[in-house]
């Protein structure tokens, strides 16, 4: 039989077959053929009808119109998602809101378009940004030595209640005589041309600093500003928390940055949500930064949108509260709600950690209503009370389901600076209400300074390191540096046996934290430093002698010169400005520095988000009047955010009760 397909030459065992050659096919062939592709072509047009696009057509008409306008524009956006468009401020679209019938509702073109999304949002981040992303003024950027102000900032609307537009009004229960107290922004007019113009030089280091993070890093957490892109790896991890806004934002407000301000309120309004971040947080240092960041702006501002976040915040971090004491666990993660320890810290939490929640759970409780907050807060502060402590001390380790202690480790800089500091201002910002507080703090300072007190030979009072009740290291950290500014507020708020003891330790510490500075190369402080004998003041290992743009020292310089008006805390904190414009400010914001020792020292490319929160606040403050945030109305969290008095603050903005329903009639 002849077969209906060419042949072609065969062979078997390398021997060609005889076979029958023709040059054409047959009739009957060329028949089936046509057929075969006449049958292909029908089912290939009939298909297009039965896409989802075209079914949704009314007649049949439109169908084919449909058919014939999509393969007119046939382009590879029939086969790829067509790029995002940004919108003017430099976001791409929400890509689950498409209008019907435009982009269609597709779940796989979603799918695609949320890949691409994503894909470009991963590319973003890890790539240097070239280009701004927002329409800003330059802020004044040369690289080394201080600048000098930019004429707007002389010139900067006054920030006072008038000066919010609608959206940022006060929306909360307004105290009253609160309207000329609302925020004391301006530069007093009587205010002498150099305190001008330091205030103003530092305004703009706030400016430089904002508007870089918002070029290159709007929405992340901090800012790396020598490679101009965002700092993923930092405490709050790559999320989009944006850390540098909410923990800045009552900065710009006090500056009276309000544009900036704004800017920031309306990030918080529209992205920021927590509850959503799938990666381990900090339980402490997400209190202090943001909810305290978000309690701060709410007292300032009456905007209840920062009251609602801040329980938002604080919400999120409940989980890691359920352990057998109420101590909570160091780590959660919001959106999984499992919570765990650091692994460097085995079963064990951390005294600053567990021991500096107070303020903001506390003053969250009484402006939100909810009691939850100030029970866990009061939980914590009951177990610290009532478990036995050695030699009066507080060891830095303590173990969540046991309530016992871990290490004897005891410092009053790294794992135990803020629990001290939160014990005096709890009963500072209670308005002297929470005497155990007070009555803890007095005990536990009794001891520190017995034990830990230390003057080196040349006569520099410092706070060593114990363990197990015997000196363990003669450093003191950078951290600890703020104590100079506990002790002064401690001194100056209770007159009792150790007052005057608290005030001379006050001076010598601030001392011996400004000669830290004094005696490097860059005049800025390291890390951490030693006194061993011929070293003094002066950090030895590499990993002491970076600069991190922290602002303890300053801290202390600030809360100096309020209490004492001595000009030296301002002649100091004026050199540290110096110091820092000259070694830190980059083109592309502010950079902490490896060595403190090497005049031109190479930076670290971190701007942390307390840089804005502390060091440039505290920095503002200590050459503003005394009437910005005056000492007795305001308590500074550990993060700085200021929180108002109880019962002498008007701004306090305590949540009304809510009414009781009438009780319902009685059937009889
Ligand atoms: C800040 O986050 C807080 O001050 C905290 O208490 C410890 N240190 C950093 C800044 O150095």
């Amino acid at each position: 039989m002849t077969g209906i397909l060419p042949t072609y030459q065969r062979f078997v065992n390398g021997v060609p077959v005889p076979s029958i050659s023709r040059r054409s096919f047959r009739l009957r062939e060329k028949y089936l053929i046509v057929s075969v592709l006449l049958t292909f072509g029908i089912v290939w047009l009939g298909a297009l009808f039965y896409l989802p696009e075209f079914k949704s057509s009314t007649s049949v008409n439109d169908s084919v119109y449909n058919v014939y306008k999509r393969i007119q524009k046939a382009g590879p956006e029939l086969l790829m998602p067509p790029p995002l468009a940004q919108n003017e401020v430099g976001e791409f679209p929400v890509v689950g809101i498409v209008r019907h019938g435009e982009e269609g509702d597709d779940p796989h073109l979603l799918e695609d378009r949320n890949r691409l999304r994503a894909k470009i949002e991963e590319d973003m981040s890890m790539k240097v940004l070239e280009r701004p992303q927002f329409d800003i003024a330059p802020s004044v950027s040369s690289s080394r030595g201080p600048s000098k102000p930019p004429v707007d900032a002389l010139e900067m609307p006054v920030a006072g209640n008038n000066a919010l537009s609608k959206d940022v009004s006060p929306a909360g229960p307004k105290a009253e005589g609160s309207e000329n107290k609302y925020v004391i922004a301006p530069i007093p007019p009587d205010t002498d041309i150099d305190t001008k113009h330091k205030l103003d030089t530092i305004k703009e280091m706030m400016r430089h600093a904002w508007n870089n993070y918002k070029l290159y890093a709007w929405g992340k957490n901090e800012l790396k500003p020598i490679s101009k892109r965002p700092h993923l790896s930092s405490v709050f991890g790559g999320g989009d928390l944006g850390a540098t806004i909410v923990d800045g934002l009552d900065t710009l407000y006090i500056m009276g940055m309000m544009d900036e301000f704004r800017e920031g309120r309306d990030w918080i309004a529209e992205h920021f949500r927590i509850s959503e971040i799938d990666s381990d947080l900090s339980v402490f240092e997400t209190t202090i930064r943001f909810v305290g960041g978000l309690l701060s702006c709410y007292a300032l501002t009456g905007d209840t949108l920062f009251r609602d976040k801040a329980a938002e915040v604080a919400d999120a971090l409940l989980p890691a509260f359920e352990t057998p004491t109420g101590l909570p666990y160091a780590l959660i993660n919001p959106s999984t709600k499992a919570s765990r320890q650091y692994h460097w810290a085995g079963p064990n939490s951390i005294l600053s950690e567990v021991g500096t929640l107070h303020l903001e759970f506390t003053y969250l409780s009484d402006v939100t209503g909810n009691e939850v907050y100030r029970q866990k807060a009061n939980r914590i502060r009951d177990v610290l009370n009532n478990v036995s402590k050695p030699d009066g001390l507080y060891p830095n380790y303590i173990n969540p389901r046991t309530g016992q202690w871990g290490q004897r480790h005891m410092s009053l800089g790294a794992l135990g600076d803020s629990f001290y500091e939160y014990l005096l201002k709890a009963w500072l910002v209670a308005g002297g209400g929470d005497e155990q507080a007070r009555v803890m703090f007095d005990e536990a300072m009794q001891a520190a300074l017995d034990k830990m007190l230390r003057v080196s030979p040349s006569g520099l009072s410092y706070l060593a390191e114990l363990k197990y009740g015997r000196i363990f290291e003669e450093k003191m950290d950078h951290l600890s540096c703020f104590s100079g500014g506990m002790f002064a507020l401690a001194s100056t708020t209770l007159s009792n046996s150790l007052s005057d003891r608290y005030m001379d330790v006050a001076r010598k510490l601030t001392h011996t934290c400004h000669e830290s500075y004094d005696r490097s190369e860059t005049k800025l402080g390291p890390e951490a430093f030693r006194f061993t004998g011929a070293v003094e003041a002066r950090a030895q290992k590499s990993n002491e002698k970076v600069y991190l743009l922290r602002p303890e020292t300053f801290e202390s310089y600030f809360i100096m010169w309020r209490l004492t008006k001595e000009q030296k805390y301002r002649d100091w904190g004026w050199e540290a400005v110096e110091a820092i414009e000259k070694h830190c400010r980059v083109e592309g914001g502010y950079t902490g520095i490896v060595n403190v020792y090497h005049a031109n020292a190479q930076g670290d490319d971190v701007q942390q988000s307390y840089f804005l929160a502390e060091t440039l606040k505290y920095l503002y403050l200590l050459f503003s009047d005394d009437s910005l945030l005056p000492l007795d109305e305001w308590v500074f969290n550990t993060e700085a955010h200021p929180l108002p008095v109880r019962g002498r603050n008007p701004l306090y903005r305590e949540a009304t009760p809510p009414e009781r329903p009438a009780p319902a009639a009685r059937n009889l």
